[in-house]
């Protein structure tokens, strides 16, 4: 285990590796090391509380370690809607290292009658994304292993609305799926955006970082670009 001295939530992540910044709506960079407040440093300000989850270094990483009893982080549901996408695109992904690995817990979620999610599916370490909770859009994001950290990633292309769409998702900048979206039914709801659990519970145990909403569909190379620019000492 190591420390990272970086505590600028600001910077960029290493001057060499460009990141994406395009369409970047929430950006909760886990930085700061202090405070049940956390900031999101897109400039969109949907700032949230921790409940529980503490600040920690792992492997260089500051971050938030959730216990997978009752820790959890909350955002709340902005009330301009800019994290609700209604049948438009949009992207999300967090990294993510799981201390234990047990089914139908949630890493990120804003869920509630729809909306998307990230969880754990399976108590072998599968994981996958709801894009659309009321039709059971429902995408393999390939498996996590405890101990380990893993950059997970939806995209969600609707630029053929009203025709279905396309989800893809990314599991360390690598696609791992593409499955037909929920076509012609919004994904906005009233459901705050939790790290660490759903509305209903499903608690998650592990370490949380870097947790990004994209109000866009993604491409593979931006997918890939994220990774090579958030992998490491953040
Ligand atoms: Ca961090
Ligand atoms: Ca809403």
């Amino acid at each position: 285990m190591t420390v990272s001295g970086n505590t600028d939530d600001y910077c960029m992540s290493r001057s060499s590796v460009p990141d994406v910044f395009d369409g970047l709506v929430f950006r909760v960079t886990l930085n700061q090391g202090t405070s049940s407040a956390v900031r999101d440093v897109s400039g969109y300000g949907a700032n949230g509380t921790i409940t529980g989850a503490i600040w920690v270094n792992v492997d260089g990483r500051r971050c938030l370690r959730f216990d997978g009893i009752d820790d959890h982080s909350d955002f709340g549901d902005p009330p301009d809607g800019h994290l609700d996408f209604g049948t438009g695109s949009f992207s999300f992904g967090c990294w993510y290292n799981p201390t234990s690995i047990v089914a139908n817990t949630y890493i990120m979620d804003k869920t509630s009658g729809t909306g998307y999610s990230i969880y754990i599916n399976n108590g072998n370490g599968a994981v996958a994304a709801y894009t659309n909770w009321a039709s059971y859009d429902l995408t393999s994001i390939g498996t996590i292993g405890t101990g380990t950290w893993s950059l997970l990633y939806v995209t969600v292309d609707q630029s053929n609305y009203p025709s279905q769409g396309t989800i893809r998702t990314y599991n360390n900048g690598i696609q791992i799926s593409t499955s037909v979206s929920f076509g012609s039914s919004s994904n906005s709801n009233a459901g705050n955006l939790f790290f660490g659990r759903y509305v209903g519970g499903g608690y998650s145990n592990g370490y949380l970082d870097e947790v990004r909403i994209y109000n866009r569909a993604l491409s593979n190379a931006e997918v890939a670009q994220i990774y090579n620019a958030t992998n490491g000492n953040l």
